[in-house]
């Protein structure tokens, strides 16, 4: 580790070093160098005590995939999806930005752990940073310092990263991954996935191309319990791609709660499971916090996340009141007088929202209110349900089972979605993102989809695939479901299933609940709304068919076979029920 750490150095040249141990003493001198800057601020210390704004440069506050790179020798290897540099080239010419980087600055050494402290299934990683802030943010994500370093030991087992803030220029930042040699190189960004590097780039990235050599399965999934009636908890893992719902899925406060129904949060974003000797898939969250999205996020629509949030917070590009307090668009209630923008100016109604679309907190896991007292197990939770989802407006219908297996990896392979701001780029497009790890699979995705395929045939116990959509919209252009804690209904039918209970209607595109099936007692939506949730549309099919041959297309003869026979058979479904 002192060898990786002293190469950085001699490449960063930093004007000091800094080693990490994960203590409060230290956590307090971070902090402070953090308020040095102009971008960082306390927040009130009476409603909000330990809390800070942070405002990143305006033209860094989402991840830019765009900028993101896999480096392997072969450029086929990282498939049609990837962005792809040699991994020489990468090393010069990123090298190149790095070299003298930290000039003037402290070089912060942040060892960590993915995982809980005492799992098999986690993994230490390195960070070297220039970035207070960052230093602060991991801290609250992972596990860091003495814990890292004694679990570490003499080993040379660890997953080291480079990051450094450069100037923040867009024109000069890169990502890169070396899956073969496991390391991380960041440069120019300051911004969550791009700069915390345990989380999208080690636990997504390098741990996918890890999963697939030591054959488990590292994905962008929350993982929760369902509670039911005398007490059983049932666990779920989801994916849905960034900024789609897995942290307010994960930590609803369930609409069912009177019938005794409830939902626990065993991680928000990432998943690593493994098989276990019980036979189940088991899941582990490698992360202590969650970086969740601000906007959209209130008592109405999240309780549980907003009572974890006054306290030991870090919040990024959020509107601040004259009070001091965080604001966004959703905390409930209009702007209030005196609110300062994400950009640090007054708002008026000409600045549009005062917290950017991607405004985030970084909160610690275990001041959520739901968190489940299986978090941390060491052997992670067995997972009976995986869910795959997105931002449909139209198609998708509220929810489905696939048919088995194979089936439900053709139904996550061509899962699609709308862009959102949690990337660079426009927002609202729909693109293809299978299993909603279009940007974070570090190898080809086609090799990806037979990894799939290859676990569901070694899992004695394999979980149900499901497919669910809170996005549909009618034609008034307005939600159709009014998701949220509402969305423990689906939750229930899908733990029926599990349970060879719960009725379903046979359709093309897999089962699909009978009306009478689904829990809507308490809820008022009208019959109209709920036909246009369930229908299946054999036309709109079709036409998202064509649309997935040419996806699939891409991938040329890696494509698994029992993928295109899949498509297959699903046209052929199509053709049967639609008339001539
Ligand atoms: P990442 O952290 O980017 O991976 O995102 P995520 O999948 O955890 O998304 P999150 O739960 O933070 O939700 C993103 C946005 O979607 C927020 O603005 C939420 O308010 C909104 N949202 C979440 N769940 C629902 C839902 O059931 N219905 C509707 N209409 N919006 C939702
Ligand atoms: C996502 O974009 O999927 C996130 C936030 O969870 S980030 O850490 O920026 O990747
Ligand atoms: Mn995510």
């Amino acid at each position: 580790m002192e060898t990786w750490v002293d190469q950085a150095a001699r490449l960063t040249k930093p004007d000091k070093v800094v080693f990490c141990d994960g203590s409060e003493a230290e956590n307090n001198v971070i902090l402070h160098e953090m308020l040095k800057h102009a971008d960082s601020f306390r927040l009130n210390e009476k409603t909000y005590p330990n809390c800070y704004l942070h405002r990143s440069s305006p033209s860094d506050v989402a991840r830019t995939e765009h900028l993101t790179f896999i480096c392997t020798p072969d450029k086929d290897d990282v498939g049609p999806t990837n962005n792809w540099m040699d991994p020489g080239a990468a090393k010069i010419k990123v090298g190149a930005l790095l070299d003298g980087a930290m000039r003037g600055r402290t070089m912060y050494v942040v060892p960590y752990i993915m995982g809980p402290a005492n799992s098999p299934i986690s993994k230490v990683g390195l960070e070297v940073t220039d970035s207070p802030y960052v230093v602060a943010n991991m801290r609250i994500m992972a596990r860091i310092g003495k814990v890292a370093t004694d679990r570490l030991g003499n080993s040379a087992d660890f997953v080291p990263g480079l990051h450094s803030l450069g100037d923040l220029d867009p024109l000069r930042r890169y990502i890169v991954h070396f899956p073969e040699e496991r390391l991380i190189w960041s440069v120019g960004s300051g911004y969550g996935g791009n700069a915390l590097l345990g989380k999208k780039c080690f636990a997504l990235r390098i741990a996918s191309y890890m999963a697939r050599q030591q054959g488990w399965m590292a994905e962008h999934m929350l993982i929760l319990g369902l509670e039911s009636p005398g007490g059983k908890v049932t666990y779920m893992a989801a994916a849905f791609p960034s900024a789609c719902g897995k942290t307010n899925l994960a930590m609803m406060v369930s609409a069912l709660e009177s019938q005794g129904y409830k939902v626990w949060t065993v991680g928000d974003d990432i998943a690593w499971m493994r098989i276990a000797s019980d036979g189940y898939l088991h899941a582990i969250n490698p992360e202590a916090g969650f970086f969740g999205v601000a906007p959209g996020t209130g008592m109405n629509t999240n309780p549980n996340v907003m009572r974890a949030l006054n306290r030991n917070t870090i919040f990024t590009n959020v509107g601040v009141t004259s009070e001091d307090e965080p604001w966004w668009e959703g905390i409930g209630g209009g702007p209030p007088e005196g609110l300062v923008t994400w950009r640090g100016e007054k708002w008026d109604l000409s600045k549009g929202p005062a917290a950017h679309p991607n405004a985030r907190y970084t909160v610690p896991a275990q001041q959520s209110p739901c968190i489940s007292p299986n978090w941390e197990a060491p052997e992670g939770v067995p997972i009976s349900a995986i869910i795959f989802g997105g931002r449909r407006g139209r198609l998708a219908p509220l929810v489905y089972e696939s048919f088995d297996w194979q089936h439900g990896v053709f139904v996550g392979a061509t899962m699609a979605s709308e862009t959102t701001a949690a990337t660079t780029g426009d927002v609202g497009i729909m693109r293809r993102d299978p299993m909603a790890m279009l940007p974070f699979c570090g190898y080809d995705m086609a090799d990806y989809f037979r990894h799939w395929l290859e676990m569901g045939k070694r899992i004695p116990k394999p979980p149900k695939i499901f497919h669910v959509n809170w996005f549909r919209r009618g034609a008034n252009g307005k939600f159709l479901w009014p998701g949220y804690g509402e969305n423990v209904r689906v939750l229930k039918w899908i733990l029926e299933r599990v349970e060879g209970r719960g009725e379903a209607r046979e359709t093309e595109i897999g089962y699909v609940p009978k009306k009478s099936a689904l829990t809507l007692d308490g809820l008022h939506i009208a019959r109209e709304a709920l036909n246009e949730l369930f229908r299946v549309d054999a036309d709109d099919w079709e036409i998202d068919l064509a649309d997935s041959r040419e996806f699939f297309a891409k991938f040329g003869p890696r494509l698994p076979a029992e993928l295109r026979e899949e498509h297959q058979k699903l046209a052929r479904r199509l053709e049967r029920s639609i008339p001539a």
